[in-house]
């Protein structure tokens, strides 16, 4: 949103506010004011015109100004109600030169998993695509992925649900662990740096359970919908935070882990390795005690065995 815009929703969120103070206040003219509020108004915030002034009375239920109402990382939000994949949006614009933008979505025709699987994206769900320029080798960028794990779950446990990570980015919820979000991260880069990341969230929300693959899960399952804007702003922020503090993520990972302790069997490009998952190390690699002894495994597809 544009910063003055901001401004003025800011202003008559504190209202009421009378045309000339909010002009005064923000150095435009009164038929400026009037073009920021009606867009606004455009834009789904109910802006009451009392005898005091504008206030701000209804917020809108979902979309970019609902997010960014209030967001307080430094991403600019584009909505769309329908597309194909915010992940290839969210690529044509990184590979134009931008970053720091989120690509949002209520409904995705085309979402898509790894290895190009299908990602079913029924409208009801957070769907974005956050684009940045960290300023890392392209062999740490797992790290990025792991934060927006992280940032998820500690995101909808905040919501009362019982939510864990599957490695390296599933989050699983509930005792039957069906997948509620999946992450999918492509970036481009030299040998010693990344040019950008485009970090996929796919988080099942205000979904039912029959337009959903079999072995997922969605917020309103678990707890019932919630206020999408809100819940999107939260990840948002937390994945700003550990993306600033990146030593802090392996740890919190850990915490968050469903798949440490548990018996594994990870299925990599050149095969299969069996085993307990004992640890976690930088950048995302994963640990796994086999009957030949150690291994290390940095992509894959992992299945939780029985409990240990
Ligand atoms: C993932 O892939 O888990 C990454 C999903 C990323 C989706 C987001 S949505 C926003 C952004 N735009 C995109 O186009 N993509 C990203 P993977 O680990 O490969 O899991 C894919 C598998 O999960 C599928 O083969 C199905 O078995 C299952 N699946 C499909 N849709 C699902 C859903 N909505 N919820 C849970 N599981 C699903």
């Amino acid at each position: 949103m544009q910063a003055t815009r901001r401004h003025v929703l800011d202003a008559v969120a504190d209202g009421p506010i009378s045309g000339p103070q909010l002009a005064s206040r923000l150095d435009i003219s009164r038929a400026a004011v009037w073009k920021h509020v009606e867009a606004l108004r455009d834009d789904g915030f109910d802006i009451k015109g009392t005898a005091d002034g504008y206030l701000l009375t209804g917020v809108p239920e979902f979309g970019g100004p609902a997010v960014e109402f209030g967001l307080t990382a430094p991403f600019d939000i584009e909505y769309h109600d329908n597309i194909d994949s915010t992940n290839d949006r969210a690529r044509t614009l990184a590979t134009s030169g931008a970053s720091e933008v989120v690509v949002l979505a209520d409904h995705q025709t085309g979402g898509r998993g790894r290895l190009d699987r299908a990602w079913a994206s029924p409208s009801g769900g957070v769907w974005m695509s956050i684009v940045c320029r960290p300023d890392i080798p392209p062999a740490h960028a797992p790290i990025t992925t792991l934060a927006a794990a992280v940032a998820t779950t500690e995101a909808v446990q905040n919501r009362g649900v019982d939510a864990g990570i599957k490695w390296p980015n599933d989050v699983l919820a509930g005792p039957a662990e069906r997948k509620l979000a999946g992450i999918l991260t492509e970036m481009e880069g030299e040998a010693d740096r990344v040019s950008w990341i485009v970090v996929g969230i796919g988080l099942n929300a205000n979904i039912a359970a029959d337009r959903l693959p079999e072995q997922a899960t969605s917020l309103r399952l678990e707890v019932g919908d919630i206020d999408r804007a809100d819940l999107t702003r939260d990840i948002l922020e937390r994945f700003d935070r550990f993306r600033r503090t990146p030593g802090d993520v392996l740890g919190r990972w850990e915490e968050l882990s469903w798949t440490l302790g548990r018996a594994v069997r990870v299925s990599t490009p050149t095969g299969e390795i069996e085993g307990e998952a004992v640890d976690v190390e930088f950048p995302g690699t994963l640990v796994i005690q086999t009957d030949d002894g150690t291994v290390g495994v940095s992509a894959g597809d992992c299945d939780h065995l029985r409990p240990l």
